[in-house]
């Protein structure tokens, strides 16, 4: 596969620490074989996420010294609303410190409008957080994803789309005045950065509009999907990734936003909403208490400028050329060597099909989160687990959940790492392939009740 080369040029660098094995072997022991648990300095290449972890550029950084760090109306927030209004359509902006900030201040309002006693979402798939801030304001977060995204093996180019039956039955089956709101997340994290068509989205959108349920865009990843529109879906070929994302836009109400990815700043998230302004009140109110002041919700003067720099340089062809090709090239180079993929490629990671590369370890003993710890034994790259470590027990039985997906994921942060390092991730993953026979799972040695894969502690099963 032909390799894009980076579209920019280094001008400070931070170096990274080689490690032997025998430190990353001392250094997992410590962590309980949990890589969540382990020093950010004993890890070579970090692909625990693309959250925050992303390169400023120099116009970023230059922002920062623009910072008004006025408590109230500084010049940055006004630069962050005046191109959310430009890039989205929507006329109220309000920032906040990440993508689960706008959750909390938005979520409790959308349940309030829909005064309903049985309230639920319902989306394409709900992110971890999404889900817990529907849960924990008493609402219960429902999935609607396309059946095509669970067969790992099968190419599909919209991995990411809602079952559009299921979301009509869904709808029908509890009420549309039940349904607090439908969320559409672009990418889809769940699924592996798989995108949504526009032609989905719309329907997903004419679906819940002529039910009267507000339709929100959960946006971390919203450039990325763009990009997946303008190469795969017919009619956009000759669009701007500008045009494209305008018109994503125009099929929802409102959005939030994790700005840690897509916009590539290492703080900072929006809540935007396109004209309802009874709603965009209630969010305000909320916001004081729980975020901060309306015109900065958490952030520095600084954030806000460095984000409105980024929501821009995110929508760059040919840097999501790049960097999407760069993604892509890592999957392909893994699955050359055997090792099987979610496909295609997603657009901010490759996850690797763990049930299918260690068949002979169980759901219980966590073969995803066992390969993790493989790929970091053998070359100080930390990659996370999604699975069944992730998934917890079943509350009302306390039996671990089953989990239809067993998967490795390895999340290339933006703008950090270069071609050469893909090079060394596949040639290590490819040799941990090539001893899948001799890996065994692992079990429990202290488990936390929830949210348990953050710090529980395990060791090598006998
Ligand atoms: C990701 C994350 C962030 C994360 C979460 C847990 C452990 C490690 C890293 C966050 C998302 C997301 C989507 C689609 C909302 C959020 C929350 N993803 N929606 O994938 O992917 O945003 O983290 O800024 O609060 O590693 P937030």
């Amino acid at each position: 596969m032909k390799r894009i080369p980076e579209p920019f040029r280094i001008k400070m660098v931070e170096p990274i620490r080689v490690t032997t094995e025998e430190d990353r072997r001392k250094a997992l022991v410590e962590a309980g074989y949990n890589p969540f648990l382990l020093r950010s300095e004993d890890v070579y290449i970090d692909l625990l996420t693309d959250s925050g972890t992303g390169a400023m550029s120099d116009r970023q950084w230059a922002g920062l010294m623009m910072g008004d760090e006025s408590y109230a109306g500084s010049r940055n927030f006004f630069n962050v609303e005046s191109r959310v209004k430009e890039m989205f359509g929507y006329e109220h902006t309000i920032p906040t410190h990440q993508g689960r900030g706008a959750e909390q201040v938005l979520f409790p309002c959308l349940i309030n409008k829909a005064k309903s006693d049985n309230p639920v979402f319902i989306s394409n798939y709900h992110f971890d957080t999404t889900a817990a801030h529907v849960e924990l304001n008493g609402a219960r977060a429902i999935n609607t994803l396309t059946p095509e995204a669970l067969d790992t093996t099968s190419y599909y180019d919209w991995k990411g789309n809602f079952n559009l039956e299921e979301l009509e039955q869904t709808i029908t089956r509890h009420g549309a005045d039940n349904v607090a709101g439908v969320i559409i997340t672009v990418t889809c994290n769940s699924s592996g950065g798989q995108p949504i068509s526009m032609a989905n989205i719309k329907a997903a959108s004419e679906i819940a509009r002529k039910n009267n349920i507000p339709v929100v865009i959960d946006s971390a990843r919203f450039c990325e999907n763009a990009w997946f529109i303008k190469r795969r879906e017919q009619g956009y070929e000759n669009k701007s990734i500008k045009e494209i994302i305008f018109e994503m836009y125009s099929h929802g109400d409102m959005l939030t936003m994790s700005a840690k990815k897509d916009p590539m700043v290492n703080i900072g998230g929006l809540l935007c909403i396109r004209d309802d302004k009874e709603l965009f009140q209630a969010c305000q109110t909320r916001c004081v208490p729980m975020e901060g002041f309306v015109t900065y919700g958490g952030l520095a003067g600084r954030d806000m400028e460095a984000l409105a720099i980024g929501l821009e340089e995110g929508t760059d062809e040919e840097f999501l050329s790049y960097r999407i090709g760069q993604v892509e090239y890592l999957g392909e180079r893994l699955r050359e060597g055997g090792v099987p993929i979610q496909y295609p490629t997603g657009g901010h990671a490759v996850f690797v099909d763990a049930k299918l590369m260690l068949p002979h370890i169980p759901g219980h003993q966590f073969p995803a989160h066992t390969l993790a710890n493989e790929l970091y034994l053998e070359s100080g790259v930390r990659g996370v687990e999604i699975g069944s470590l992730l998934l917890g027990r079943d509350p009302a039985t306390g039996e671990q959940k089953p989990s239809s997906l067993e998967l490795l994921r390895l999340t290339i942060p933006r703008r950090v790492y270069t071609n050469d390092h893909m090079d060394y991730i596949a040639d290590s993953l490819i040799a941990v392939y090539n001893r899948r026979d001799e890996i065994k799972g692992l079990e429990f040695e202290y488990e936390p009740p929830v949210l348990r894969h953050f710090t529980a502690r395990l060791k090598p099963v006998a």
